[in-house]
């Protein structure tokens, strides 16, 4: 999976690359009245666990402002501001007392006086928002551009015109919130409980050019604006109408975050709020180096972990120094922000390694203290589980720190699922992955995939079939983990390297035919491969043992593997046969407390009635199937 790496670093040096940019004009000094540009956060609510919060005020002329809240319940505490007077910090303080309603902060420099409007909200309700996610849930993963455009009107905003053209595969394709409320019932019917949208935030308005190619952020990972949605995406309003029509017929929606970089057209690189803002800066930082082991590593030295911890990704995207005490404090209210406003129920972190560990466990301490249900999923992309499981918080670690992020995604195990399911490889590889469970904190917890937005698709590897997709997709709803899905897979999409990994979803926009939401719209085998996948995510909504069940191996062959999932009061059996051939597995059911005679069926249908004989089963399994087992009521 080296390649992936190398495909996904190369997409990062493209999408850096492209957004270099010209030095701005404003920095110059001026004379008059102080101007406000920006205050972030723009509100925050009565009664919540950060008070005071820090306000900081992007502008022109603020130096020697002094700041005074205009309206009751507020107040102003402490206030610095840059040498250059273009950013001011103030500690509001939120009255329990307060009413709701507009205020404003009366900024008073030397030339005059500025407003900067600020809005206090009503107490948040934890009811049926912010629930995190767990076993329980099924997750898909999609990008709001590529998945449905429901608002044609958004398709090429004023904001930034010239960004959408849907022949081209950088440019924008006009999917939107919108979409994704249309298709609700569709991911309903799927069996999915979650939907994880890649990045949401306002993105560079700015079409880059790279060897004659355009290139947008049509996916979300070069922020400009940590407060803003994007306008091809929606607005602040159709979010949450998404979030609220989710939660309505019972889906999560979990928000993918960046906290380690900006977009290289964000207005900090050229004016930083305060001089250690970021590691280094636009002229003069140092390479990103990937060298992730090392902070595993207690031989490391910190100036060898250096280079990973504060590297610019891509030697250009600006990477943020979480030990600057005031981009901590951003970063940390900006995320209850998002979770206050919108009503997520979860947060997917990218480059979870990148990032100082101790940050993430004040990070995770905030967002725990607001929103304790709330549950947490980092990106830390290798195949060893020794250093995946080394930032899964439960634990301390040597160095003292425990990350308290709930989750890690397993990519461990999606290697393993990738090359056994699709390239045949031996079956071995997923029980050897597993053995390596006693490494993490808490294995049932990981967010288990077959594949990402990152990754080529699974029908486009070496050897792959949609048998081979079949059994991949019920090893991962059977084993052990959160399991997400990938858009798209479940009707067997093909798709090489990023972007052609990211294809629009068919029927997603108005007059594309055939339509892949309708069953009617879908081939025989974009059916079938559906059908198996929904039947699966509705017998692990059934059956408690595939979500919650200790998983216990009973036989284990070069192709064959037979594992049970056990509660208290159940056991469900799951035998795959990745061979091309017929196979014939024997196995000890003594440990399940299965008696004799009990008559077990396949849930899948495709394998025959068995009986427990002599405390044993024996099971015939056809050439590249699976079967899941249940005691027959
Ligand atoms: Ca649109
Ligand atoms: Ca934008
Ligand atoms: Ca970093």
């Amino acid at each position: 999976m080296q390649k992936h790496r190398r495909a996904r670093v190369l997409s990062l040096v493209l999408l850096a690359a492209a957004f270099w940019v010209e030095a701005p004009t404003h920095l110059q000094p001026q004379s008059g009245a102080p101007e406000v540009i920006k205050v972030e956060p723009p509100n925050w609510w009565v009664g919540h666990s950060i008070n005071p919060v820090r306000v900081m005020v992007r502008g022109r002329r603020l130096d020697g402002a002094r700041v005074a809240a205009s309206g009751t319940g507020l107040t102003v505490g402490r206030v610095r501001v840059n040498p250059t007077g273009t950013y001011l910090f103030a500690d509001v303080i939120v009255s329990p007392s307060a009413k709701p309603g507009p205020r404003s902060l009366k900024i008073t420099a030397r030339g005059g006086v500025a407003e900067a409007p600020f809005e206090v909200l009503p107490p948040l309700h934890q009811d049926v928002r912010l629930q995190g996610f767990s076993p329980d849930d099924v997750i898909y993963l999609l990008m709001p551009d590529r998945f449905s455009d429901g608002d044609p009107s958004n398709d090429d905003p004023a904001k930034s015109r010239g960004l959408f053209d849907r022949q081209k595969s950088h440019y924008y394709h006009g999917g939107d919130f919108q979409g994704i409320i249309n298709h609700l019932p569709y991911l309903k019917d799927l069996g999915v409980t979650a939907i994880w949208m890649t990045p949401i935030y306002d993105n560079s308005d700015r079409l880059a050019t790279f060897n004659n190619e355009g290139f947008t952020s049509y996916h979300g990972y070069g922020a400009v604006d940590f407060y803003g949605v994007e306008e091809h995406f929606g607005s602040m309003e159709t979010l949450r109408a998404l979030v609220d029509a989710a939660h309505r017929v019972g889906l999560k929606v979990i928000q993918d975050e960046v906290a380690n970089h900006t977009g290289p057209d964000h207005p900090w690189v050229q004016d930083p709020p305060t001089p250690t803002w970021f590691n280094g800066t636009a002229a003069n930082h140092i390479n990103e180096t990937w060298q992730t082991w090392t902070l595993m590593d207690p031989h490391a030295s910190p100036a060898l972990q250096k280079s990973t911890l504060e590297g610019w990704f891509a030697n250009m995207l600006p990477d943020l120094n979480q030990d600057d005490e005031e981009c901590a404090r951003y970063l940390i209210q900006n995320t209850l922000w998002w979770i206050g406003m919108a009503g997520f129920d979860g947060i997917r972190q990218d480059t979870l390694p990148y990032v100082p560990r101790h940050f993430w466990r004040e990070w995770m301490t905030a967002i725990k203290r607001q929103y304790p249900h709330f549950a947490v999923v980092g990106e830390m992309w290798d195949g060893d589980p020794a250093l995946v499981s080394f930032f899964q918080g439960g634990i301390p670690r040597f160095d003292g720190i425990d990350t308290k992020v709930d989750s890690v995604f397993d990519f461990p195990l999606c290697f393993a699922i990738r090359k056994d399911f699709a390239e045949g490889k031996s079956i071995r590889d997923l029980a050897v992955t597993l053995a390596h469970d006693y490494l993490y904190p808490n294995s049932q917890e990981l967010v288990t995939f077959i594949g990402n937005h990152d990754l080529p698709r699974f029908m486009n590897d070496t050897g792959a079939s949609l048998e081979g997709l079949e059994l991949a997709d019920t090893f991962l709803m059977t084993a052990r983990g959160i399991p997400s899905l990938y858009y798209g897979d479940e009707i067997a999409m093909r798709g090489g390297n990023d972007p052609d990994n990211r294809r629009d979803f068919p029927g997603g926009w108005p007059n594309d035919m055939p339509n892949a939401f309708a069953a009617a719209g879908r081939s025989t085998d974009q059916q079938a491969v559906f059908e198996h996948l929904r039947r699966l995510t509705h017998l692990r909504a059934e059956l408690e043992p595939l979500r919650q069940g200790k998983m216990i191996n009973l036989e284990l062959s070069d192709q064959t593997y037979v594992y049970a999932r056990v509660t208290m009061t159940q056991a469900v059996i799951v035998a795959i046969n990745n061979r091309p051939q017929a196979e014939t597995v024997e196995f000890s059911v003594a440990d399940l407390h299965l008696p004799d005679g009990s008559s077990l069926r396949d849930l899948l249908g495709a394998g025959p009635e068995t009986i427990v004989q002599e405390g044993k089963i024996k099971l015939n399994l056809p050439a590249r199937t699976a079967g899941v087992y249940a005691v027959k009521d």
